[in-house]
C-alpha cells in the first residue's frame, strides 16, 4: 500500500505553522532539514506557556514557580530517557547540542584516560564536530586520529575499519547517520567490533534521532549525542547520554553553580550526576520544549515517519536522477532521506541561489564536512534533505527548479 496514503500529512502540516511562511513571493518549500527542523505548535506553546506563566530557575528556589520548572525541567529528563531506552536519568546531560555533548566527551573523558599514544577512530564522513574535538585533543595529549575510509558510495569500508581497530584503540567516535551523504553506517556491527578490543563507542545520533527509534541499550553504545532542534524541538539544547558506571568516574567539564555539592576555598565537591555536568542556569524553555518535541514524534510514531520518509527518499532519488548530468553524492544501499547532489558547469551556491528564488530552501556548501567534499573531489554539493511533513509535490517544486536553473546556465 501507498505508504503516503495512510499518512496524514495534511493534518500534521498544518501543526507546523513554520510551512506556510511564502519567500520572494513563492509558496515555501523547506527541504533543509538535516540543517534544522521546523517546530510543532505544541513545541511553540510550551516555550510560551514557561515565558507567559513560568519563569522561574530550576533546582534553587523553594517558591512555587521555582517548583514547577524544575517539575518541568525534569519530566524533559526523563522523556528523553524514555526516548532513548536510557536506564537512568542519571545518564541524561542536557548540553547545547551534539557539538557541545562530543565536546564534553573529549574534554572530560578524553583528558582524564587518554594517554600519549591511545588511538580514536572516527570515519571519513565525520561532521567537523566529530573531528576538530579530538584533534584538538590529540595536540593537547599526543593521542592518535586513525580515519575509516569510506567508498564511492558513501559506505565505509568495514574490512578497513576492523584493521584500524587494535588494542590500543581506546575510543571510536562516529557518525550513525552521515548528514552530507545521508549513509545509514551499521552501527551495532560497529560498536561490537569496537568492544571486541575493548574500546568505547560514542555515537553521533544528530541526524538519526529524527530517522529511527534509538534504543542506547539495545545498541550498547556507551555515549550517545544529539540536538534538540533536528528533533522538532528548540535550539541550544542538547543531549549526551553515556553509560552511568563511565560517566560516575569522568571529571566534570565546566565548574559553576548547580554542578556542586559543596564549595569552600579549601576544597569543592560534586553534585550527582547528572548535575555534575550541567554546570549555571540552564537552558529550562529548550530542555521543556525537547520534552514537547518527543511526545510529539512519538504521537506520530518513529516508524510511520521512516516508512514515509523511504518513500519520499525513493521518489526524490528517482525524479532527481531524471534530470540529465545530475550526479548523486551518496548512494549507500542503507540511506535516510538526504539527497546531496551536484550538476555539470554549475556551481552548487549559483544552483541554491536559483532554486531559493523558486522559493525552495536547500542547503549548498560543504555542510561541515569538508575532508567528505575532499574525498569525492568535488567543492560543495547541494543537499535537500526531507522530513515528514514534506511531501513528494515539493520534491517536484525542487526539480522544477533545479531545471529552471539549468537553462540560466545553458
Ligand atoms: N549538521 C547540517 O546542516 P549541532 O550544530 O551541535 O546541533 O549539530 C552538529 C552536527 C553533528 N553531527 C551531525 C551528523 C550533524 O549533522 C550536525 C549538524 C547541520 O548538516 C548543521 S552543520
Amino acid at each position: 500500500m501507498d505508504v503516503a496514503m495512510s499518512f496524514d500529512i495534511k493534518k500534521i502540516r498544518q501543526d507546523f505553522p513554520n510551512l506556510a511562511v511564502t519567500v520572494r513571493g513563492k509558496k515555501l518549500v523547506y527541504l533543509d532539514n538535516a540543517a534544522t527542523t521546523f517546530k510543532p505548535r505544541s513545541v511553540i506553546e510550551s516555550g510560551n506557556r514557561h515565558y507567559t506563566s513560568g519563569v522561574a530557575n530550576v533546582h534553587r528556589g523553594v517558591h512555587y514557580l521555582s517548583e514547577m520548572a524544575t517539575q518541568e525541567y525534569e519530566e524533559a529528563r526523563t522523556k528523553t530517557r524514555l526516548f532513548l531506552n536510557a536506564s537512568d536519568n542519571s545518564e541524561i546531560i542536557f548540553t547545547r547540542g551534539t557539538t557541545e555533548s562530543i565536546n564534553l566527551v573529549a574534554h572530560s573523558f578524553g583528558r582524564a584516560f587518554l594517554k600519549a599514544g591511545d588511538e580514536i577512530i572516527i570515519s571519513a564522513m565525520e561532521h567537523h564536530s566529530n573531528i576538530v574535538p579530538w584533534q584538538m585533543l590529540c595536540e593537547q595529549n599526543g593521542c592518535v586520529l586513525k580515519i575509516i575510509p569510506i567508498n564511492d558510495d558513501g559506505d565505509i569500508i568495514f574490512e578497513e575499519y576492523r584493521k584500524l581497530l587494535t588494542t590500543k584503540t581506546k575510543l571510536v567516535s562516529i557518525v550513525y547517520i552521515s548528514n552530507s551523504l545521508g549513509t545509514i553506517n551499521p552501527i551495532e556491527e560497529i560498536i561490537v567490533e569496537a568492544h571486541k578490543k575493548g574500546a568505547l563507542v560514542l555515537v553521533d545520533g544528530a541526524q538519526a534521532v529524527s530517522h529511527a527509534k534509538i534504543d542506547v541499550q539495545k545498541l550498547d553504545c556507551d555515549f550517545f549525542a544529539f540536538s534538540g532542534h533536528k528533533l522538532f524541538g528548540p535550539t541550544g539544547i542538547g543531549v549526551l547520554y553515556g553509560k552511568r558506571s563511565l560517566l560516575e568516574k569522568m571529571p566534570p567539564y565546566q565548574g559553576g553553580g548547580d554542578m556542586i555539592a559543596s564549595v569552600t576555598f579549601e576544597k569543592t565537591t560534586y553534585n550527582v550526576l547528572p548535575y555534575k555536568f550541567e554546570a549555571g542556569t540552564p537552558n529550562i524553555a529548550g530542555a521543556i520544549g525537547l520534552g514537547a518535541a518527543i511526545d510529539y514524534v512519538e504521537s506520530i510514531g518513529l516508524e510511520a515517519i521512516a516508512n514515509y520518509k523511504k518513500e519520499l527518499l525513493d521518489y526524490g532519488t528517482k525524479v532527481l536522477l531524471m534530470i540529465p548530468g545530475l550526479r548523486l553524492i551518496g548512494t549507500a544501499k542503507q540511506k535516510s532521506s538526504i539527497l546531496s547532489f551536484v550538476l555539470p558547469d554549475i556551481h552548487p551556491h549559483d544552483l541554491g541561489t536559483i532554486v531559493d528564488g523558486e522559493g525552495v530552501a536547500i542547503r549548498t556548501g560543504h555542510h561541515c564536512t569538508q575532508p567528505v567534499m575532499k574525498r569525492f573531489n568535488i567543492p560543495a554539493t547541494a543537499r535537500a534533505s526531507l522530513a515528514f511533513y514534506n511531501t513528494k509535490e515539493e520534491i517536484d517544486a525542487l526539480v522544477a527548479a533545479v531545471q529552471k536553473a539549468r537553462e540560466v546556465f545553458k
